[in-house]
């Protein structure tokens, strides 16, 4: 079967970038050129550009792997999205990728991609345990990995900061505008958090640059949600069958999607509302309601549902007592949010619960539940000050750090063992495993991610021990139906 390299003679059915591409020059390299990527934004970008044009295409890179390249290059660029929803799948071919390499096996292609004239935007998507943060400062973390070899060697970075702030003073020194640098990662205030960061590690490592990038760049903040599994051999067995030839860059995700930015771009911007997306003066509020209600739930039914033996969120809310657990999160964190005009939160809650619910989703529970260390913060532990402020139970909040803690005990007396995936997952393994729910209660308490006036909410945590002595001691199953009754 031949490769997608062409459009022309694809089935009807399958949507096709309504422009020509060649026409179009890059104005967009964007970092982390993974399947959320290609779901999100580079599908905005495909819209845009076939209701407004411009010089709009993206080159995508990737920092370490250079896969997506592998994939995408023989397609030139193009690969097919399956949008997967109660009404059926529809595939998409998009074209806004007009070249993808990789940082670590290709660098002077990045070099060249971040300092052309034409590059307006560098968007960001590398998760949040990508950028290297320290959140207790809101500046560089000098033990993460990237930070520290980037600023052992800022002229051959290999971090998003080391890279971005070496383009950075490039493009000056060579007279060239700056770009605006555009974080998609689900980070609260993720243009000022990614502007600070910046500005810190050029503190250590170009200081004569720190002025620059706190005055003459622009960061705008953005929401993004559109929930996208990772890519499997069925993702790419119906691609085919779709498409009617072989793609290995194929992705599916969801029909929802929803993008809400800062529209603070001195260079220009594609026309993304063609796609949909909202442009705002302030998307905090947004930003809170996404991040406490979809991603906090998720991060609970992640934990949870993970040790209740199911394997895919949709397979959370097929059981009647945890999705009823998935609901009271929904509306305890709804309750500590400020009210956003125009927004219903009850319509939302009800909204993601059928989007959590879709069956055509293989959205994995150990997919959501990596990385929790970099996730908890703004999922959870920002929700309960706000909670207490209003006098509103934090008992959900308390079920999710449990069962989050539970997970990093790594305490499998009920299920099959499995790798912790974090970024610190040695230091909490060792502060977790073997060890009984009240010392693992004392030792969380005092880590560097919990904000403080969590720390010390010694109500909260009264809730969190008993909760974890029965996970750590009675089979998940039993505890979340005590929990829900
Ligand atoms: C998920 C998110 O993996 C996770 O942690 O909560 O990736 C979620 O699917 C997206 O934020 C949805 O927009």
């Amino acid at each position: 079967m031949k490769r997608l390299t062409i459009t022309e003679g694809l089935p009807g059915a399958v949507r096709v970038p309504g422009y020509r591409r060649a026409e179009h020059g890059v104005g967009i390299v964007h970092i982390g050129l993974g399947a959320f990527h290609k779901a999100h934004q580079a599908a905005y970008t495909d819209a845009a550009l076939a209701e407004a044009g411009g010089d709009w295409r993206i080159t995508g890179v990737s920092l370490r792997s250079d896969a997506p390249s592998r994939e995408l290059r023989p397609q030139d660029g193009l690969y097919t999205l399956i949008e997967r929803d109660a009404s059926g799948s529809r595939a998409r071919v998009i074209g806004a990728i007009a070249a993808a390499t990789c940082l670590r096996t290709d660098r002077q292609a990045v070099e060249r991609a971040l300092l052309a004239p034409g590059t307006r935007i560098v968007s960001v998507t590398v998760t949040e345990k990508g950028y290297g943060l320290d959140r207790a400062s809101g500046g560089i973390d000098p033990e993460h990995p990237a930070i520290r070899s980037d600023l052992a060697q800022p002229s051959a970075p290999q971090g998003l900061a080391g890279l971005l702030v070496w383009a950075l003073g490039r493009r000056r020194a060579l007279g060239l505008p700056p770009f605006t640098v555009l974080s998609c990662d689900n980070l609260p205030e993720n243009g000022a958090v990614l502007r600070s960061l910046l500005v810190d590690f050029a503190r250590h490592a170009a200081p004569d640059l720190v002025d620059h990038i706190a005055d003459d760049v622009a960061f705008p903040s953005t929401m993004v949600d559109r929930i996208t599994p990772a890519r499997t051999q069925a993702t790419l067995d119906l691609a085919r069958e779709m498409t009617g030839c072989e793609d290995e860059a194929a992705i599916e995700t969801e029909g929802f999607h929803h993008w809400v930015i800062e529209d603070d771009f001195p260079a220009g911007r594609p026309y993304w509302e063609a796609g949909g997306a909202i442009f705002a003066t302030d998307v905090r509020p947004y930003e809170a309601m996404k991040l406490r209600m979809l991603n906090g739930a998720h991060s609970m039914l992640a934990y949870a549902g993970f040790a209740a033996g199911h394997r895919y969120v949709r397979d959370v809310m097929a059981d009647a007592t945890l999705s009823r657990l998935v609901s009271r999160h929904l509306r305890a964190a709804a309750a500590t949010l400020l009210p956003l005009p125009g927004v219903d939160l009850s319509a939302y809650a009800a909204q993601l619960e059928e989007r959590f619910r879709n069956p055509h989703l293989a959205h994995e529970t150990f997919q959501i539940a990596m990385d929790g260390s970099e996730k908890m913060p703004q999922r959870i532990f920002a929700a309960i000050p706000d909670a207490r402020a209003k006098g509103a139970d934090t008992r959900p909040f308390a079920f999710a750090t449990a069962a989050w803690l539970r997970h990093l005990s790594g305490s499998c007396h009920d299920c099959a063992p499995y790798d912790l995936r974090d970024p610190r997952g040695d230091t909490l393994r060792a502060m977790t495993q073997g060890r009984q729910a009240a010392d693992v209660v004392s030792a969380v308490r005092g880590i560097t991610l919990m904000p403080q006036a969590v720390a010390e909410d010694e109500a909260f945590w009264d809730q969190v021990t008993p909760i974890l002595h029965d996970m750590l001691t009675r089979p998940m199953t039993e505890v979340i139906s005590q929990e829900a009754a």
